[in-house]
């Protein structure tokens, strides 16, 4: 019989994995020996520095709320790699590290905010949802889900009446506990762009060249005048929601699927059968990173906290 239950199963909670094997084929950003080295190496840097967040939070060297990004990295270095640096401006969410790392915000900052030091780029006031770099544009990260959005409006306000901004949402299937497909009555989120006189795309956002294209296409349209644009990245977290999550209500099986799809692996095969680079070479890049992260971590352990007289500084503009 088709329990209340049952039918909310059959017909929504697979629904996840049914749009991403569905996708209609849409124009990808050309992979080229330039272009695959740099998402290798942006994507590689993601996954390694949060895999060492996990390592130092465990250590007892990070307090309060950790989210990591591991599965999500197509969509950062997919969206962000398609912004032009320090010049267009984006916000975060709580999952914030890898949005700064692709941005150009070097390790050794971003690892120092989460240590809470003075060295830190919000000057170790922040930590780990609250990551901001003015010189790399980043206008924050939000603690409240949805909190950048306005922000990011009235930038894009401000800068033109035409409202040059893009949406992305990284529909990794999870709120916490709750699956996607079972919280809304209709789980494709770039259908409701057309609600707001907006242009949507959905994408596969386990392939950063996917990603690359769309986000390409979305900020053409941005700067031409032609409208916001919502871009829905289907994707999945690797790990539970926080560091704080023993990720218990996940089945193996959804775990399986998805990580039969890593967007790293996934652009590496694809680099190394199109002869754009060896697997030597993208060995060299993922050394190459170790290093610069345990190097990141070595300076933030050592690096000094704010002084605590000058607790309130850098909460009223004049400082
Ligand atoms: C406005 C608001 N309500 C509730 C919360 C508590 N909360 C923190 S994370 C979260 C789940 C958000 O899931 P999703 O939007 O899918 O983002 P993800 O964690 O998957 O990146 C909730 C409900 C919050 N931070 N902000
Ligand atoms: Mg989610």
């Amino acid at each position: 019989m088709l329990t209340n239950q049952n039918f909310v199963k059959v017909f929504f909670l697979e629904t996840h994995v049914e749009r991403i094997s569905n996708l209609q084929d849409i124009k990808k950003a050309e992979l080229d020996r330039e272009t695959g080295l740099f998402l290798y190496e942006d994507m590689t840097l993601g996954r390694r520095f949060e895999d060492k967040c996990a390592e130092m939070y465990y250590r007892g060297k990070m307090f309060g709320f950790v989210h990591l990004y591991n599965g999500q990295e197509a969509i950062s270095t997919g969206v962000i790699g398609a912004m032009k640096k320090k010049h267009d401006w984006f916000c975060s969410t709580y999952r914030d590290h890898v949005h700064a790392l692709s941005a150009g915000v070097p390790s050794f900052e971003v690892m120092s905010e989460l240590f809470g030091k003075a060295t830190g780029c919000s000057k170790g006031r922040g930590g780990s949802m609250h990551l901001f770099s003015r010189e790399h544009h980043l206008l924050g990260g939000y603690a409240f889900i949805g909190e950048g959005i306005p922000v990011a409006l009235g930038a894009a306000f401000s800068s033109k009446y035409k409202i040059p901004i893009i949406f992305v949402v990284e529909n990794n299937k999870w709120a916490i506990g709750m699956a996607h497909d079972r919280a809304t009555s209709n789980p494709e989120i770039w259908r409701k762009a057309s609600a707001f006189g907006m242009h949507g795309e959905e994408v596969d956002g386990m392939d950063v060249l996917a990603v690359r294209g769309a986000a390409q296409r979305a900020i053409e349209r941005a700067r031409a005048g032609e409208g916001p644009t919502l871009l829905e990245c289907l994707t999945y977290r690797y790990r539970g929601h926080s560091l704080a999550d023993p990720d218990e209500l996940r089945s193996e099986k959804e775990k399986e699927f998805w990580g039969k799809r890593d967007p790293i692996k996934k652009l590496a095969k694809e680099i190394i059968d199109g002869k754009f680079a060896t697997e030597e070479e993208l060995k060299i890049i993922e050394k190459k990173i170790d290093a610069e992260i345990s190097e990141s971590v070595k300076n933030a352990i050592e690096a000094p906290e704010p002084p605590s007289e000058e607790l309130t500084k850098y909460i009223w503009a004049e400082d």
